[in-house]
């Protein structure tokens, strides 16, 4: 019954509000929120790799009733001088609506070219894990309860072969209580295999080709 009736308000608050009534304010800055994160070279892109991530999740990891914000950064395919490399940020939101870099604190700290995260208790201690998808090596973070995280890749079995995974998501498929993982991977990226697009542009156009009777003929 009581869902029913907290249905009922959200429709009628949905049907009193105008087409175009509710708006967004962008606050990132006044939020604390100001970190760059990299996909690609800046500008143009030239390969498939530089146009996917990057990601972001919102969960309370230290339970105290305040969201708080993951976001993995890709990277760039020219690199970084020496010290300058992205990682991905953990940040810590609290009542006042700002939110603090705690990456370090955290034990999160990670300099590959990340994609997507997501959020589950697998081990079901009561605190949300994280798992997060990279071109390269996932990883799969374990909350320790205590304000960080221990990298339990490999002792979970899923420190294999290293692809270029862009999705995830925990469930429980099969309903025994314990949280399942998704992984999405996409295609194989070589870079040494693939033309700049400006190679691809300067190449003529393929010919017509037709079938006959079984003949291919061009
Ligand atoms: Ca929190
Ligand atoms: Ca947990
Ligand atoms: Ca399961």
């Amino acid at each position: 019954m009581r869902a029913c009736i907290v249905l009922l308000a959200a429709l009628v608050l949905a049907a009193a509000l105008p087409p175009g009534a509710v708006h967004f304010t962008e606050i990132a800055a006044q939020a604390g929120l100001t970190d760059v994160f990299y996909c690609g070279r800046e500008g143009a892109k030239d390969y498939i790799l530089e146009i996917l991530g990057t990601g972001v999740a919102l969960f309370d990891y230290d339970r105290d009733g305040y969201l708080d914000a993951f976001f993995t950064t890709a990277g760039r395919l020219e690199g970084f001088p020496a010290g300058q490399e992205p990682s991905n940020q953990l940040y810590r939101g609290g009542k006042d609506g700002k939110f603090t870099r705690v990456t370090a604190a955290a034990g999160l700290e990670s300099k590959g070219w990340g994609q997507a995260a997501c959020v589950g208790d697998f081990d079901n201690d009561g605190f949300e894990d994280l798992f997060v998808t990279s071109f390269g090596r996932n990883h799969l973070y374990r909350n320790t309860g205590k304000g960080s995280f221990e990298d339990v890749t490999a002792a979970a079995g899923l420190d294999g072969r290293e692809r270029w995974s862009v999705g995830c998501a925990f469930l429980d498929y099969d309903l025994d209580g314990k949280l399942d993982l998704f992984i999405v991977n996409y295609l194989v990226f070589d870079k040494s295999r693939i033309p700049l697009r400006a190679a691809i542009r300067s190449q003529p156009p393929p010919s017509t080709t037709t079938r006959t009777a079984g003949r291919i003929s061009t």
